[in-house]
C-alpha cells in the first residue's frame, strides 16, 4: 500500500490549528499536528506547497526513511517551521501504522512503562490571592503538580499570567486576536523589569508552600526573561522552596548560559520548549546542565525525532517535560502521551486543556483521572479530526505578545 493523499487543514476553534491528513490506499488516514503559534501559515505552505506531492505514492511504512527524506533530502535543515512539517507526516505515519497493527500508538513504542502519566496544570492570577484560588482549583481537582505564575506589582499584564477573572481558574490564552475578534494586524506589547520580578517572586513561593505545603509540585517558567547572573541569583535564592522545576531561566539559544546557573544553584531546570533539534540540546545533556527536557513532539520532528532525543537524555539520566500548552492540538498532545507512556526516563507532561469547541473539532480518547492522563486504546494516536465540524472556524491571524523592559528595549521572553 501507499500513500495516496496529503491534505492540510486549518482551523481556528478558538485558536489555530494546522493539521496534516494521510490517506493510503486503501483508506487509512492518519492525522499530524503542524501548528506553530503565529506562523500557522507557513508550517501549512511548507505541507502543502513542497511535501505533499512528495508523499504521494510512498510506501505509508517507511516512517525512518521519509523522516530522513524530508530531514536530509532538501538540504536546508532544522527550524521550527521545517520540523513542525516533518513532525506532522511522522505523527500521522506512526498514526497510521497504529492503526494497522489494531494498538494504540503506545504498544509499539514498547508498550506501557506506567499506568498514567503526572501531568501538571497551569495556575495563574494577577495576585497572590488569585493565584492561591487557581492552585487550590488544580489541587481540588486531584492535580498533584501546578505551574504557578503571578503579576508583579508596578508592571501591567505580564504574558503567562490571565488578566481577567473569566472563572476560578484564570486560564489565559498564549496568542492575541483584534480586539474586536478578526484577525490581529501585529502583536500586542507588555512591558517588563526583571528587578521587580526577581525582588517579588521568591515570597510568593514561600506563600504557597505555607499554604499548600511541601506535597505539592511546583514547576515555575522564567519565560526566557533573565541574564544567566540573574537566573543564577534567582535558582539559589528559590531553593528553599523545593521547586519541581524552573523553566526557560535564560534565553534558549544559548546553551553554555546555563553552565552558570549550574554553578550556583539545585533548583532543577527545564528547558526546550523553543528548540527544534536533538542538536539544540548537545551541550545541555552532555555536560548535565539540565534535569527534564521541554521539546513539543509537534516541532522537533515527531515521535522518530523525540524518541531518539529522550533516549539520549535517559544515557544522562534527565528526564522528559514535554510541552503541551492549547497551542500543542490534540493531535500533537495524543503523540507526547503515547511516548510518556512508554518511556523510562518520563519526568511530568504539561496539560492544559482545551476548550470545548476544539474538543468538538478534535474527538481525542485520551483520560484524565485525579492528575493523570492516559492515552485511551484506541488504535492510533487517538484522536480523529472532524473536517465538517472544523470547516466552521475560519483561520483568524493572532499573535503572541512581544516584550519590552520599561525604557522600551525589546526584551527576551
Ligand atoms: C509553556 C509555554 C507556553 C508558550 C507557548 C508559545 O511553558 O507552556 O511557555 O505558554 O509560551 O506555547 O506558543
Ligand atoms: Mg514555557
Amino acid at each position: 500500500m501507499t500513500i495516496e493523499l496529503a491534505t492540510v487543514n486549518i482551523t481556528s476553534p478558538g485558536r489555530n490549528f494546522v493539521t496534516l491528513k494521510i490517506t493510503t490506499s486503501d483508506g487509512i488516514v492518519g492525522w499530524g499536528d503542524a501548528t506553530l503559534n503565529g506562523r500557522e501559515l507557513a508550517v501549512a505552505s511548507y505541507l502543502a506547497d513542497h511535501v505533499a506531492s512528495m508523499l504521494i505514492g510512498r510506501d505509508e511504512d517507511r516512517i525512518e526513511d521519509t523522516w530522513q527524506y524530508l530531514y536530509r533530502g532538501p538540504y536546508w535543515r532544522r527550524g521550527p517551521v521545517t520540523m513542525a512539517a516533518i513532525a506532522a507526516v511522522d505523527m500521522a505515519l506512526w498514526d497510521i501504522k497504529a492503526k494497522k497493527a489494531g494498538m494504540p500508538l503506545y504498544q509499539l513504542l514498547g508498550g506501557a512503562s506506567r499506568e498514567g502519566v503526572r501531568v501538571y496544570g497551569h495556575a495563574s492570577g494577577p495576585d497572590y490571592a488569585a493565584l492561591k484560588d487557581a492552585i487550590a482549583a488544580y489541587v481540588d481537582e486531584g492535580f498533584t503538580a501546578v505551574r504557578v505564575q503571578t503579576g508583579v506589582p508596578g508592571l501591567g499584564q505580564i504574558y503567562g499570567v490571565a488578566s481577567s477573572k473569566p472563572g476560578v481558574r484564570y486560564d489565559y490564552e498564549p496568542a492575541h486576536r483584534a480586539a474586536d475578534g478578526s484577525s490581529a494586524v501585529r502583536p500586542t506589547e507588555e512591558r517588563w523589569d526583571t528587578r521587580a520580578y526577581l525582588s517579588h517572586m521568591p515570597g510568593i513561593f514561600a506563600s504557597i508552600r505555607e499554604d499548600f505545603g511541601t506535597d505539592l509540585r511546583i514547576l515555575h517558567d522564567g519565560h526566557h526573561r533573565m541574564s544567566p547572573i540573574e537566573a543564577a541569583r534567582f535558582a539559589k535564592e528559590i531553593e528553599p522552596y523545593d521547586l519541581f522545576w524552573l523553566e526557560d531561566c535564560t534565553p534558549g539559544e544559548d546553551q553554555t548560559a546555563l553552565r552558570l546557573v549550574r554553578q550556583h544553584s539545585t533548583t532543577p531546570l527545564a528547558i526546550g520548549e523553543i528548540f527544534n533539534s536533538v542538536y539544540d540540546y548537545q551541550t545541555l545533556i552532555t555536560e548535565r546542565l539540565i534535569d527534564y527536557v521541554r521539546s513539543a513532539v509537534t516541532h522537533t520532528g515527531g515521535i522518530t525525532a523525540m524518541k531518539k532525543l529522550l533516549d539520549f537524555a535517559a544515557i544522562y539520566g534527565i528526564k522528559s517535560g514535554i510541552h503541551g500548552p492549547t497551542d500543542i492540538s490534540p493531535v500533537g498532545m495524543a503523540a507526547a502521551l503515547h511516548l510518556d507512556l512508554a518511556i523510562h526516563n518520563f519526568g511530568i507532561q504539561e496539560y492544559m486543556p482545551h476548550n470545548e469547541r476544539t474538543l468538538e473539532v478534535f474527538q481525542t480518547s485520551f483520560t484524565f483521572d485525579r492528575g493523570f492522563l492516559h492515552p485511551g486504546e484506541t488504535p492510533g494516536l487517538g484522536v480523529e479530526l472532524d473536517e465538517q465540524a472544523a470547516s466552521a472556524f475560519e483561520y483568524t491571524k493572532a499573535y503572541l505578545p512581544v516584550n519590552r523592559l520599561t525604557d522600551g528595549t525589546v526584551h527576551d521572553w
